[in-house]
């Protein structure tokens, strides 16, 4: 069903962008890391911490379901697992959505695919998690064209920002400071022989902790950076590479895994070789997405940081298309705050000491 030309007009007035609380409104009060700064070009106005609003209400504007594509970036972990079930939560029939959902498979050119085909089918909104950064300029225009607001979330595109309504997910330059500098105070000025195993290719969710990470590791003198590689944010992909690291190399004393999924991949293949990792083993172990199993890890002194990302986004979504249904402004980025946890034992000014009632108090 076409959008109102009114809510176009609406979505070109957007404001500065806005750090919003992270979804998970069951993680417990806490001493968290100051919240990301929203990227210094975007701040026109001081940055106001929001919750997402009440559930979407059914659209009694148009009186029909909005009808949502959504192209999504796969199935390969289970961040993207808990993103997708939260995306169809959120855009029920019940909701007043009409959502037409693509799991991309990691395929770039699946996902450009099913993005020309929301176009063709008139979609009201077209919501993307871009697989890669890279790639999104000519698409984006043909959607403009055809009058469809874009909504880019969870990670974000190389391409020029007047071409979509908004950009919503982690700070991932933030997630990855986060972790370089949980390490700076754990290891205290001992020296670190680090293994990365990055996430997908051009994701922006790899670019993002890697620069941040580096930009920590550069303070670092006495850190060596010895090999870092794709795992494509996959438990297999992450074994892969811990095993060719291991083939490769014998004195490393830390591994980050850019996501869980990875790390479970790490951690099987350090087992096979006879490596202990963890709070009370050789390697040291930092993580991210703080996913269920992966913080059950931490709690268990596998994992030593595990620095979130909350999957739990779809709401931020649907308040920015109400919004445009009834003609107001909508931020042009909302960064979803993140938190970061360490194993039992561990204090840390960047990270909350995981408890069983911590990991209780999650949703998800
Ligand atoms: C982060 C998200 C990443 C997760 C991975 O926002 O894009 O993709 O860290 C997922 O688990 O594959
Ligand atoms: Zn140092």
């Amino acid at each position: 069903m076409k959008k109102k030309l009114a809510v176009l007009l609406a979505g070109t007035m957007v404001m500065a962008s806005l750090v919003a609380c992270g979804g998970n409104d069951a993680a417990p009060a806490t001493n968290d890391a100051p919240a990301a700064e929203p990227a210094a070009e975007d701040t026109a106005e001081p940055v106001a911490e929001a919750e997402p609003e009440a559930e979407a209400e059914a659209p009694a504007a148009s009186g029909g379901a909005i009808s949502v594509g959504f192209a999504q970036v796969g199935h390969e972990s289970d961040w993207r697992a808990a993103n997708t079930q939260n995306y169809q939560d959120a855009f029920s029939e019940a909701n007043g959505y009409e959502l037409s959902f693509v799991d991309a498979d990691n395929d770039n050119a699946v996902q450009l695919e099913a993005v020309r085909n929301f176009i063709q089918q008139e979609m009201d909104y077209i919501c993307i998690a871009p697989i890669e950064t890279a790639g999104w300029d000519t698409v984006l225009q043909e959607a403009q064209d055809a009058g469809i607001p874009v909504l880019i979330v969870d990670r974000s595109v190389d391409a020029d920002p007047s071409l979509y309504t908004t950009q919503l997910g982690c700070d991932m330059v933030a997630e990855g400071e986060t972790a370089g500098n949980w390490l700076g105070e754990y290891l205290d000025g001992a020296d670190a022989k680090i293994l990365v195993i990055e996430g997908s290719v051009g994701a922006s969710a790899t670019l993002g902790r890697t620069e941040g990470f580096n930009n920590i590791a550069a303070q670092h003198s006495e850190w060596e950076i010895l090999d870092s590689q794709s795992g494509d944010f996959t438990q297999a992909g992450g074994q892969e590479v811990m095993e060719s690291f291991i083939k490769s190399y014998s004195d490393f004393n830390v591994v980050v895994c850019q996501n869980d999924n990875e790390a479970y991949g790490a951690m099987d293949a350090m087992d096979a070789a006879g490596i202990t990792y963890g709070v009370d083993g050789d390697v040291i172990i930092i993580s991210f997405d703080a996913t269920h199993d992966g913080l059950q890890y931490t709690l268990d002194g596998k994992i030593n940081c595990n620095v979130e990302c909350n999957p739990l986004q779809a709401q931020f979504a649907a308040d920015v298309i109400q919004k445009l249904e009834a003609g107001q402004a909508v931020d042009a980025q909302t960064i979803v705050k993140d938190e970061a946890f360490v194993a039992p034992g561990i204090t840390s000014q960047y990270a909350i000491t995981m408890t069983q009632e911590v990991l209780d108090g999650r949703a998800y």
